[in-house]
């Protein structure tokens, strides 16, 4: 029988393991291995994917001019838009665990689709690590390949509570949430130290991410006059519940997540109709942390100015890349062996280091103000 034609002479099996020698970057170039970066990166919540996957790419080209993290091979990100819709997130997933020079995921940034898309990076034994997706539930699964840089809700939603009680004099509210798991994840621990420490919670209701007339529920909610109304939920709909309670004259105090901490808030919503909302988030002040001026530079010369999600982005790209640095190879095993020995690492946000679930053990969250559009730190949510 007459061999395939390509491995007939010596010469083209030289030729054949020249090619792969090369991979698919072409002779020359050196071998490619990519992070993912997932997120929605179309849609309304758009930009904050893209203000997470900028910063990957920053900190991924400034590791390529350095030529340290795996030498003779160059790092790439591959962004991938999830769209915020679960089932678009585990499209998302298959394809970066069938790209084999995929070595790690930076993602999700929703929790509903962190979810889901989990499962698929477990199975394939490959490492995610999400800078954003905050529900406490994503790191009880069981999945050694979960990390997450951010504070989780268990955390936000009780300290938020005890801040409006305490910092602000809230005694009664009401809580609407997305129905999401963000948004109902964080409402509920909210309401539960609410209602431990003494507030009236005059109601929990939910909304629809998408819907655009909220007329209806907060109809319902002005006789019952809360001093305080809080939202599970993110920006798009916030905005629209805070300027539709206005219009009917409810005067509540607003306030609500990481979700609604996004100058987009702002915008959609009008400056003086967001004046006075409050927003926690997994971190505080950027601009004030002098670690952070140089990445805040280096990110507005490339991609304007940074996102409130940035700087864990890149964090969390750098502690991704140390992770294949230390594992010498791309290959993934190695890199998820050298994730859950990572020692603590300094990064522009902060200590990051990682509990035996994935966690970072620094959970941090900081109060922000809407003023005259702008985001303002106001302290540290104990
Ligand atoms: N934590 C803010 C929004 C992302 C999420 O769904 O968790």
């Amino acid at each position: 029988m007459r061999k395939p034609f390509y491995f007939s002479t010596g010469i083209f099996s030289a030729l054949a393991l020249l090619i792969l020698a090369a991979g698919c970057s072409g002779a020359g170039s050196p071998p490619v291995v990519k992070i993912g970066c997932a997120a929605p990166l179309t849609g309304d919540q758009a930009q904050l994917g893209i203000d997470i996957c900028n910063a990957v790419r920053l900190a991924v080209d400034e590791a390529n001019a350095r030529g340290e993290i795996i030498p003779g091979k160059k790092l790439e990100v591959l962004a991938l838009d999830d769209q915020h819709n679960p089932a678009q997130a585990v499209n998302v997933a298959k394809k970066f665990v069938s790209d084999p020079a995929v070595v790690a995921v930076m993602g999700h940034f929703n929790s509903s689709c962190t979810k889901p898309a989990s499962a698929v990076y477990h199975e394939a034994r490959i490492t995610s690590l999400t800078a954003a997706a905050t529900n406490p539930d994503l790191s009880k699964q069981g999945f050694d390949t979960f990390f997450r840089v951010a504070s989780t809700d268990d955390v936000q939603g009780p300290r938020a509570a005890r801040y409006a009680l305490h910092q602000l004099g809230i005694k009664s509210l009401f809580v609407i949430d997305d129905k999401t798991t963000y948004g109902k994840g964080l409402a509920d621990e909210f309401k539960k130290e609410a209602l431990k420490i003494g507030m009236t919670v005059l109601g929990h209701e939910s909304i629809t991410q998408g819907d655009k007339d909220f007329t209806p529920l907060l109809t319902r909610i002005k006789p019952l006059a809360p001093q305080m109304i809080y939202f599970g939920g993110v920006y798009p709909e916030g905005a629209l519940l805070v300027r539709q309670a206005r219009a009917l004259g409810l005067a509540a105090a607003f306030m609500g997540g990481d979700g609604l901490a996004s100058p987009i808030f702002s915008e959609l919503a009008s400056a003086s109709i967001a004046e006075g909302t409050y927003a926690t988030m997994v971190g505080g002040d950027m601009e004030k942390i002098p670690a952070a001026q140089g990445f805040i530079a280096a990110y507005k010369a490339r991609f304007g100015q940074p996102g409130q999600w940035s700087a864990y982005g890149y964090d969390a790209a750098n502690i991704l890349m140390q992770a294949i640095h230390r594992a010498g190879s791309a290959n993934r095993e190695a890199v998820l062996k050298a994730m859950r020995e990572i020692p603590a690492f300094t990064g522009i946000t902060g200590e990051v280091s990682f509990d035996e679930r994935g966690d970072n053990r620094n959970q941090f969250i900081g109060v922000f103000k809407f003023e005259s559009g702008k985001l303002v730190y106001i302290g540290a949510a104990e």
